[in-house]
């Protein structure tokens, strides 16, 4: 049976996502280029600020000096919109904010601000159909019960889709991990049509979570495939079964219980027989530097066609070590 990835990609909404060594300034040379992701310290540096170049915040672990990029087969264009850069071309739009988070502010406030104003510019350039998004939270775990860090973020994320109409329906596949320094960074793609969110029998959907979770739960799907289905965005997985974290502290469990839930979402999204190959490209992240081995080992076993960047950040649950996420070319 012929591989459905044989197929001509000739189509012009199709992005491609890359891991690369090459330096940002010449991967930004080409106006195909849609975005660019540093994992790298976020600095502050506003002077040459080029929208397509993000840096999340989050220092790579493996390879050194790894990076990500996004291509288009079409030329784009860029733009500013406030404290939002976005890049638009036929592939749908790429916006993204970073908002200083000054110590001891309450990080609701902040991220409600930042997610309505990318939301405005979603629907102000006509694609308001959210495919994928990454949040990078400084100290994401800083703060006891409702009052920790990621809680507060869920929160203002909330009361901005609310207040932009976004029902839970049409939240897409996302990732929410801490970063280093005092920025949170947001990117993400968006479209003028609708892509399909997917949710995993394995878990309770997070919209879903119970009220111990915070007082507004995660705004997010398990997987979201783009319209015309080329491309599959597996959000942040983790040792989380129902809504239960499991293995608390424990890598190789976590390990193998985020694979178990990628397995079983790819499963669900394409059928046994395309799940098999597993995802393209990957993300890991990883609360603790000395676990990269043991992840890399895993990882090598339960994908090997997967071209991974493993990353350093704090998980959103304290008790998890460990977060997978990756695209599935269709
Ligand atoms: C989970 O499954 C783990 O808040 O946007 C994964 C992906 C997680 C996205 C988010 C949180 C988010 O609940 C945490």
């Amino acid at each position: 049976m012929p591989s459905s990835s044989s197929r001509p990609q000739a189509d012009s909404a199709v992005l491609l996502s890359e891991l690369t060594l090459k330096p940002a300034e010449q991967i930004l040379d080409s106006d195909h280029v849609v975005a660019v992701l540093d994992f790298a310290e976020a600095t502050r540096d506003e002077g040459s600020r080029d929208p397509r170049h993000v840096v999340t915040g989050l220092p790579s672990l493996f390879p050194e000096s790894v990076r990500e990029v996004w291509r288009s087969p079409m030329p784009v264009s860029i733009g500013q919109d406030g404290a939002v850069d976005w890049v638009s071309g036929q592939f749908g739009l790429f916006a993204t904010t970073t908002a200083h988070v000054p110590p001891g502010r309450d990080l609701a406030e902040i991220s409600r601000k930042a997610w309505s104003s990318l939301l405005d510019t979603v629907a102000a350039m006509g694609c308001p159909h959210i495919l994928r998004a990454w949040n990078h939270v400084p100290l994401i775990n800083a703060g006891n019960g409702d009052d920790e860090r990621y809680k507060r973020f869920c929160l203002g994320r909330y009361a901005a889709f609310e207040s932009h109409r976004y029902a839970e329906g049409r939240f897409p596949a996302a990732t929410a991990v801490g970063n280093s320094g005092d920025a949170l960074v947001i990117y993400l793609l968006a479209r003028s049509q609708p892509g399909r969110h997917f949710e995993n029998p394995r878990q309770v959907s997070a919209p879903a979570y119970p009220r111990r979770y915070g007082p507004r739960p995660p705004s997010f799907a398990r997987a979201t495939s783009s319209g015309e289905g080329r491309l599959l965005f597996i959000a942040g997985t983790a040792s989380i079964v129902g809504h239960r974290s499991c293995h608390p502290g424990d890598l190789t469990g976590q390990l193998a219980v985020t694979f178990d839930n990628i397995d079983r979402l790819l499963e669900t999204v394409l059928g046994p027989e395309d799940a098999c190959r597993g995802l393209d490209v990957v993300r890991v992240y990883l609360r603790d530097p000395k676990h990269l081995a043991a992840a890399r080992k895993s990882l090598e076993s339960r994908m090997p066609l997967a071209k991974a960047a493993y990353l350093y950040g704090d998980i959103c649950r304290a008790e998890l070590e460990v977060e997978i996420e990756g695209v599935r070319r269709l």
